[in-house]
């Protein structure tokens, strides 16, 4: 961990620096062959948003290309991107999820 030397009159302070964990956007991309209904489906199990949420995520992916599922810390957005990616496959669609680390 880095630290910071913080001098007075007397002596040299050494105050550890303390950062909070990066955290990561996952992020849904449009294609044309995944449903409507799956990606709300999707939206709604992996990251907890009620129908009208997910409706406005799904609808806002699908004019604008991509759009934000959540921002998390990486091992909880690594783990929803291999989740989604899973399902699409498991039920044969090509919806594309990333992660992009939020500075
Ligand atoms: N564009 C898709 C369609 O018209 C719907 C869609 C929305 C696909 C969002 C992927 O992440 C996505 N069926």
């Amino acid at each position: 961990m880095s630290e910071d030397n913080i001098s007075n009159n007397t002596q040299t302070i050494t105050k550890d620096k303390v950062k909070r964990p990066s955290m990561y956007e996952v992020i849904l991309l449009n294609d044309d062959y995944t449903p409507m209904e799956f990606v709300v489906d999707v939206l709604m199990r992996y990251f907890n948003k009620d129908i009208d949420q997910a409706n406005q995520i799904m609808m806002h992916v699908h004019r604008n290309g991509k759009g934000l599922c959540g921002i998390y810390p990486f091992d909880i957005a690594e783990t929803k991107v291999m989740q989604v990616m899973n399902y699409s496959i498991k039920n044969g669609h090509p919806l594309q999820c990333k992660m992009e680390k939020n500075k």
